[in-house]
């Protein structure tokens, strides 16, 4: 009798051909199921606005194929066997997800798993966030477990007589066949994903991976497995590889740059500690340019309101907001941890595990109560894992605030400042309090009955609906002023409000219109440029226009020196807003400005190619008189790069 897989050739039985029949399928079944899987939980999570495009399934299979490609190498009985064993452990990352996702409108990223702290958050949430029809995910398993246990039993059997029967017959499988369907299924997979998705990333998806702001806006693009390979990509690409070790060369250039800076951080020594133990409220508004404060349309103020505590205040009218792609996650960064963003993607995501000396940590030291508010998503910006670690002892977001204003993104910024408020004042004093408003996000359209500015003639445009969503705002900071007196807590309070970046309407048209002036190239990059920052101290000193320039980065020394917390051996990298001399406002772009030229660099980024704009004729000079300030500039980037992504200040500390 001729020896075969099942021993001596004998007549075919029912279970013979099962085996035949799941021998064939299996990698089809495991495909199917696992795709059916992925679309059950896509479905169940229901974000808004995703897209469901018919390229996102060819994504996922793919993944998969990628994912289980691997197995086309191993002996038949191994390979039902381990595709079981990836079924399971697909099921438990998607359940994971799933779960995890219920509780932080996030996935569970390679930071998540090193934090598990982030994870035991979930603690004895966790049973409320499990549903009864999860089991779907299961219900495969209680067939095919015992099924693949038989077959791999069966097999192994058979594969045993075999031998018995006939030694060499156990190599008839090629290793070259093998290895060609395993290349050919992961070539295959490969296309799959990458087709759809350098379609989606250079149309609709343009710029997803590189600015990577929200990983369910990735998880879009990608699909579930996707995401966790790109994550584990990303994570591996800013962390491992000796990436983020610091050398001694760039060590020293750090620590040569800080010590000749820092007397900078410092403010006229009368002012150190004035304010000690002083609440701080530090309010970040949405897209809000610094053109609107004292400006009228068709004779109303814009922002009566801010213009109002602009006279009782220090108004900063040439303060720049220091933000890339990070956008308002970098405002908050350059804010608190007075260092610049990275050129690509936001810190938050990419380096929230970094040491950095962060404003509210080094409140928290001094004995404040740190509160972070913003009525949106926890896991937007991966805030509710940065949070954590900037030393908050509470982040109220979203799904904390009562939704009794809904406009725009989410909760009204008037609402949202009155249920903050109720929060802080609840809690202890000192407070420092970082509100974080989105009304006025773009695109701005409010609906008319909260529309109450006559923007004629900019009704109905992008330009318009900013005036009228800006104006939305001054009401209600208005209102949160008066509140806050109400409580009797503004004059025990140093309140800072500043606009995170510019509204990204990049027309000039209406502004010139408005301003009733010829805008030039100058005034536009200003505009842009420029924020209002104004800050009102407990006991409304020093109030005036300060038309030094300014930027982000120098609010959080000035609060310090205020408050009497020593910086000297902090590493910040802004200038003390009450110091007149030695500034230097550098943006990521490398853009510089003194106060008194203007270096504005050219796309190609050399030098000889940007623009020097003189302040006083408000021209451009010679390229060459603006090096010092494009040279020093480059180097404050380099620093600032190299303490984020070299983890630079934990090092520091450790070898001190
Ligand atoms: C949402 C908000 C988004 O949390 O911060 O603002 P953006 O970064 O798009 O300006
Ligand atoms: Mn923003």
């Amino acid at each position: 009798m001729k020896p075969t897989m099942y021993g001596t050739e004998r007549p075919m039985t029912a279970n013979r051909l099962l085996l035949q029949l799941l021998r064939r399928v299996d990698i089809l079944f495991f495909v199917m199921i696992i795709m059916w899987k992925l679309a059950w939980f896509n479905r169940t999570l229901a974000i808004p606005n995703m897209s469901t495009v018919p390229s996102d399934r060819l994504v996922a299979l793919g993944a998969i194929l990628i994912v289980g490609a691997w197995t086309l190498w191993l002996s038949q009985r191994w390979r039902t066997f381990m595709l079981m064993l990836l079924n399971i452990v697909l099921t438990l990352i998607i359940f994971s997800d799933l779960v995890y996702y219920r509780y932080f409108q996030d996935f569970i990223t390679v930071p998540v798993l090193l934090q598990a702290t982030q994870v035991s958050s979930l603690g004895d949430s966790i049973a409320s966030l499990i549903h009864v029809t999860d089991i779907t995910l299961f219900i495969d398993w209680l067939v095919l477990i015992p099924l693949s246990i038989y077959v791999f039993r069966t097999e192994r059997r058979a594969a045993r007589q075999l031998h018995l029967a006939a030694p060499t017959v156990r190599n008839s499988h090629s290793r070259w066949k093998r290895t060609i369907s395993v290349a050919a299924t992961l070539a295959c997979g490969a296309f799959l994903i990458a087709a759809p998705i350098q379609q989606a990333t250079s149309t609709w998806a343009k710029g997803i991976l590189v600015g990577n702001w929200w990983n369910p806006a990735i998880y879009n693009v990608t699909g579930l497995l996707g995401f966790h390979g790109y994550d584990i990509y990303r994570y591996a690409q800013d962390n491992l590889f000796g990436g983020a070790t610091l050398a001694v060369d760039e060590e020293q250039q750090i620590r040569e740059w800080l010590d000749k800076h820092r007397p900078q951080l410092q403010g006229p020594p009368a002012a150190f500690g004035k304010y000690k133990d002083s609440n701080v409220i530090v309010l970040q508004a949405e897209a809000f340019e610094n053109f609107v404060i004292g400006q009228k349309v068709n004779g109303q103020e814009i922002t009566p309101n801010l213009n109002a505590l602009a006279k009782e205040s220090m108004y900063f009218n040439r303060f720049f907001h220091q933000t890339a792609q990070g956008r308002t996650s970098d405002a908050d960064f350059t804010v608190h941890a007075s260092l610049h963003p990275l050129p690509t993607g936001s810190v938050f995501i990419r380096y929230p595990d970094h040491a950095y000396d962060m404003l509210p940590l080094l409140l928290k030291q001094q004995g404040y109560a740190t509160g972070a508010y913003h009525a949106y998503d926890a896991s937007f910006w991966n805030r509710y894992i940065m949070y954590g670690n900037m030393g908050y002892d509470q982040f109220m977001s979203k799904n904390d605030y009562k939704m009794d204003e809904p406009l725009g993104w989410s909760l009204g910024d008037r609402s949202f400042f009155r249920q903050s408020v109720e929060r802080m004042a609840q809690g202890n004093q000192p407070f420092y309090s970082y509100l974080v408003g989105l009304t006025s996000h773009h695109p701005y359209n409010l609906p008319q009955e909260a529309q109450k500015l006559n923007v004629a003639p900019h009704d109905g445009t992008m330009f318009g609906d900013y005036l009228q969503s800006i104006h939305y705002v001054d009401a209600a900071v208005g209102e949160m002023i008066k509140d806050l007196k109400q409580r009797g807590l503004w004059d025990k309070t140093i309140f800072v409000f500043y606009g995170d970046h510019d509204n990204s309407i990049l027309e000039t048209e209406p502004l010139a219109q408005l301003l009733q002036k010829d805008i030039s190239k100058l005034d536009m990059i200003e505009m842009k440029g420029q924020v209002p920052l104004l800050i009102h101290l407990p006991d409304g000193a020093n109030a005036g226009t300060y038309d030094r320039v300014s930027g982000q980065l120098d609010i959080a020394p000035t609060l310090l020196h205020w408050l009497g917390i020593d910086t000297s051996d902090k590493t910040m990298m802004g200038t003390n807003l009450l110091n007149d001399d030695n500034r230097l406002v550098v943006q990521r772009n490398g853009s510089a400005t003194d106060g008194k030229v203007f270096y504005v660099p050219s796309a190609d980024g050399l030098f000889e190619n940007g623009t020097c704009y003189k302040y006083d004729t408000r021209q451009p000079i010679a390229v060459a008189q603006c090096k010092p300030q494009a040279d020093e500039a480059k180097r404050r980037l380099q620093v600032s790069d190299l303490i984020i992504t070299r983890n630079a200040i934990q090092t520091m500390r450790e070898s001190k």
